[in-house]
């Protein structure tokens, strides 16, 4: 790691520990909190979140910008600005450093927690879904696509929000050779759905068969990869329902003439609204459920590492 990156990186010390004894660790992102999820729902889920990774048997790593710093593992009080304040800056790739110069409060989206991540010597990421390609011209995409495509992270997601062309998403993953496997499932999940019609590139029954795939994807340190989980069942949302609420929400942002960073915010409170708070549910109750996912694909990860580095100690 270079001088300069050392400086703009703080980690906790716990994780520090955590990760130089191989402990299993799970990268969190902030941009869900502070755009992506309303007061107070969002400061509960955050916390909540990282008591499932810890009830998991592993450590929350929770990414954010502040004071100048990439910060990795958050204390409360940071948790709660990012929940609360009106103003804080949705940081992708293009502004990461640009945010830093500022020192300014940024949440970090999928993108950026993902370049962190890696940064931080953390595998394993988990999030509720990741940016895509928006419906339209196709001139939309997300960063999320980019760094997918040069960031070697695993990212534990319900696929891509359901607001985005979500075939035009798994062909440009396709493209950039971003593999998809299935948690205890053959279909790509559409967020708030279980189902949409596309396949993964693989199924996974648990934790370890799953550590065993995204280790040799990684250990190739190319790209990134994709473990799908669908929604749990209670609250997930039928697809033609979703539709309409999705065509409405996108018409009216036409209407309004919303885009760019601002757009995917906009759409999932629209579709909270008009789904009167069963999106919104559905969000909550699929980001915990892949978060504890994300704790024992950590752990298996990690006990697959430390089982290979003892054979190659012994040999
Ligand atoms: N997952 C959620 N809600 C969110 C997001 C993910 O359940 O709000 C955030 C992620 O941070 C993702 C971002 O990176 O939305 C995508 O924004 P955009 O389409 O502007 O790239
Ligand atoms: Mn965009």
């Amino acid at each position: 790691m270079n001088k300069s990156l050392h400086e703009a990186l703080r980690m906790s010390e716990e994780l520090r520990a955590a990760l130089a004894e191989g402990k299993p660790v799970v990268a969190l992102e902030s941009t869900v909190i502070s755009h992506g999820l309303p007061y107070p729902q969002n400061l509960a889920l955050a916390r909540e979140m990282e008591q499932i990774v810890r009830d998991g048997g592993a450590t929350p790593a929770t990414i954010a910008l502040a004071e100048g710093q990439l910060q990795i593992g958050l204390d409360d009080s940071l948790l709660e600005r990012l929940a609360t304040e009106a103003h804080v800056a949705k940081i992708s790739l293009r502004n990461l450093g640009l945010v830093l110069a500022d020192r300014a409060l940024g949440a970090t989206t999928v993108a950026a927690t993902m370049w962190a991540a890696q940064a931080a010597g953390i595998a394993i990421f988990a999030t509720g879904g990741i940016g895509g390609v928006h419906p339209g011209d196709g001139m939309d995409i997300s960063a999320d696509l980019p760094a997918l495509a040069t960031i070697p992270v695993c990212v534990v997601s319900s696929g891509a929000k359901a607001i985005l062309d979500l075939p035009r998403t798994c062909e440009w993953l396709e493209s950039w050779g971003v593999p998809l496997l299935g948690w205890q499932s053959d279909e790509m999940p559409a967020f708030y759905s279980r189902t949409s019609g596309r396949y993964v590139d693989r199924r996974v029954e648990d934790a370890t068969a799953a550590a065993r795939l995204i280790d040799a994807h990684l250990a190739l340190g190319r790209s990134g990869i994709l473990l799908a989980v669908p929604p749990p069942p209670e609250t997930a949302l039928e697809a033609t329902q979703m539709q309409r609420w999705v065509q409405a929400a996108q018409r009216e942002a036409m209407a309004r003439n919303v885009s760019g960073s601002e757009l995917t915010p906009f759409l999932l409170g629209e579709l909270a609204t008009r789904s009167e708070g069963r999106t919104l549910q559905s969000n909550l109750a699929l980001l915990k459920n892949n978060a504890r996912v994300a704790a024992q694909v950590a752990t298996a990860l990690a006990f697959k590492r430390s089982a290979h580095e003892r054979a190659n100690a012994r040999s």
